[in-house]
């Protein structure tokens, strides 16, 4: 692959830098290399953050402009002198735009370890995935309920990992946009892998987006329901009002096999500074249900890719991105979990095709799912009590 180079020689780089405090320059658009059209150009530089463009022409000028985002070009207007600027010649030979980055945006050490060695550690997740035995002998499947705002994720992580398992992106599971949540039914999701393609042992549970408004999204009381194995697959949710027992999807006595083992907040890493207070009391009061219930909680931080320009272009940046970082540190506090609870990935949005390093986030988050369920389990033997005989407690 040949890697696209600066026109700028390294004393005018050197020059460049000097008009920033500690930056470095990457450069994400040369028009010779990617094109003169307005479509390459917003491709290669939209929603990069801070840029600079510079603009060479046949006269011998080298000039341009910075801004701290490309949507904020059109309305932003300065005074300039033309002939002082580019000698009145604006026949360009050639135009560069580069990304301005921090040098604190990349840490010397990441912040937590993970081994990018490619296949041998994608399938040595798998294997651990596959391998899995709750400790316990009624329970053969860990159940993992999948909660978190509309649009955050939730169905694209099952789409995800059924995906690694099948060895190509699928999407079963409803994903996608739109103003209230996509997902309006419960679905209790098995994965099939291995040669005969037998059930992993565990069951993702896809829930309706959570909304700020009273009687809007997936009803707090219905939680409550989940999380002790009342409500069975397909049950169509009522923001309105909770499960009836009279439901045909009511279970009146479910087992320790129906209740669930770990839930998983899921977040858009994109939207975390967003967060209403509304949303945020909203998360208190499911937290206060599930510690009720003995249930650990798990974070998952979807859209890394989309929030952190570093972790877009390469995946492996994730852990020595400061700003994803920052991001933990900030959903950890929002949520009142430790640090080591937020698990961030990204899952399959537009590709056809599997990634390695995006299979080891994703299986990395599952590994975490299910050492938090082995949690779920240590904990009622160790109480010796007898909650799964009594799940109405
Ligand atoms: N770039 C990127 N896009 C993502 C990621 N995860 C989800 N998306 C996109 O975000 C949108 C919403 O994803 P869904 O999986 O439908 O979200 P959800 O939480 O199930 O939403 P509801 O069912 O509506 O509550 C879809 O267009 C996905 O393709 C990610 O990690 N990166
Ligand atoms: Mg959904």
């Amino acid at each position: 692959m040949s890697v696209v180079g600066s026109s700028l020689s390294g004393e005018q780089e050197r020059k460049l830098l000097s008009l920033f405090n500690n930056v470095r320059l990457h450069l994400l658009y040369k028009a010779s290399v990617h094109g003169y059209m307005h479509q390459a150009f917003h491709n290669r530089c939209d929603g990069q953050g801070p840029t600079i463009l510079v603009a060479y022409n046949k006269t011998g000028f080298i000039f341009g402009g910075y801004i701290t985002t490309v949507q904020q070009l059109p309305g932003n207007s300065y005074i300039f002198e033309p002939e002082e600027m580019h000698g009145n010649d604006l026949q360009l030979t050639e135009c560069e735009v580069y990304r301005v980055e921090q040098r604190g945006d990349i840490l010397e050490k990441p912040w937590r370890n993970i081994n990018w060695e490619g296949f041998s550690t994608k399938q040595r997740l798998m294997d651990y995935i596959q391998n899995y035995k709750p400790e316990v002998n009624s329970v053969v499947q860990a159940r993992v309920l999948l909660v978190g705002p509309v649009g955050a994720g939730k169905s694209s992580f099952f789409n995800s990992i059924n995906s690694v398992f099948k060895g190509h992106v699928t999407g079963p599971a409803n994903s996608g946009s739109a103003g209230t949540s996509l997902t309006t039914q419960f679905r209790t999701y098995n994965i099939k892998a291995g040669q005969d393609r037998s059930a992993l042992p565990l069951v993702l549970c896809d829930t309706m987006g959570l909304e700020e408004g009273l009687g809007a999204g997936l009803d707090i009381d219905d939680i409550t329901s989940v999380l002790k194995g009342h409500i069975q697959d397909r049950y169509q949710f009522n923001p309105s009002t909770s499960i009836q027992s009279d439901s045909s999807f009511f279970c009146k006595s479910p087992s320790l096999k129906d209740r669930i083992h770990c839930v998983v907040y899921v977040l858009d890493a994109c939207k975390i500074s967003l967060i209403s207070a509304k949303m945020v009391d909203k998360f208190t009061a499911i937290r206060k249900i599930v510690n009720k219930q003995g249930v650990p909680l798990l974070v998952l931080l979807t859209k890394v890719d989309e929030a952190c320009p570093l972790v877009k272009e390469d995946l492996t940046n994730i852990y020595i991105s400061h700003y994803i970082e920052k991001m933990i540190r900030e959903v950890s506090l929002c949520i009142g979990v430790s640090q080591s609870c937020v698990v961030p990935v990204k899952n399959y949005s537009r590709e056809f095709e599997l990634d390695v390093n995006t299979d080891i986030l994703l299986l990395s988050a599952v590994v975490q799912m299910l050492r938090y369920t082995d949690d779920y389990f240590d904990d009622l033997y160790q109480a010796g009590d007898q909650r799964p005989e009594t799940p109405d407690s």
